[in-house]
């Protein structure tokens, strides 16, 4: 069965395809010659997941996933939450963002440095006059690192410390990151919930 994945971040997009590979043949926006223009407007992760997938289903009248996620740090409020994409720019590198990260929390002990990663996964699934949503998310804890660490992940994973691990998420792979992560955890439960509602068909 083919499903499109709405997102024009290829980090996602590969972790995406390592989970539901097997089971679904996930097409990208590209391949489907297809654009997201709608702005995330949502105050949440899980608004902002159903916008993305819903503009899409309705372009293509296709099975469409979306992924909204983002960092959520304790000592920063909560920021940069669902503004994690924008935050700073979005054409702003990453080791710029991250760099500014850390250098916000210089000096903070690593008690207070807690933070998670948060991942909402959508489907819209056209039915009719009518649309279905599905709903899966999850998140991954962990502390900001003091140093930029890693080159495997993308976004902010070269910042994001994994106590139990000893390293970051970007210096583990992608298998074992999608086994822990805030994405690999929301995949699974939206695998699960496609394969019921679609049982034999897929
Ligand atoms: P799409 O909307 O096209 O999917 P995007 O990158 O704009 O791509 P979001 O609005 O959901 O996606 O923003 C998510 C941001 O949160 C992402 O760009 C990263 O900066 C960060 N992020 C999310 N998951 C991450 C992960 O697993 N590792 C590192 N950074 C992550």
């Amino acid at each position: 069965m083919k499903i499109i994945f709405a997102t024009s971040n290829e980090g996602k997009l590969r972790e995406i395809r390592a989970v539901l590979g097997d089971y679904f043949e996930i097409i990208s926006m590209k391949d489907a010659g297809v654009r997201a223009e709608a702005e995330e407007t949502g105050n949440t992760f899980e608004e902002n997941a159903v916008i993305k997938a819903v503009e899409i289903m309705e372009k293509t009248g296709e099975v469409v996933l979306a992924d909204d996620s983002g960092l959520e740090i304790d000592y920063m409020n909560k920021e940069p939450g669902i503004h994690s994409a924008r935050f700073m720019g979005h054409d702003t590198s990453y080791d710029i963002k991250n760099n500014a990260i850390l250098e916000r929390l210089k000096g903070v002990p690593d008690d207070k440095r807690t933070a998670r990663f948060v991942c909402c996964i959508a489907a819209a699934i056209p039915n009719g006059e009518n649309k279905e949503i599905l709903t899966a998310s999850a998140a991954m804890e962990g502390i900001i690192g003091h140093s930029i660490a890693g080159k495997n992940g993308f976004g902010y994973d070269p910042i994001f410390f994994l106590p139990e691990y000893g390293c970051t998420s970007a210096e583990i792979s992608m298998e074992e990151k999608n086994k822990i992560s805030h994405r690999g955890k929301a995949l699974v439960i939206m695998k699960k919930k496609l394969l019921e509602r679609f049982g034999d068909n897929i």
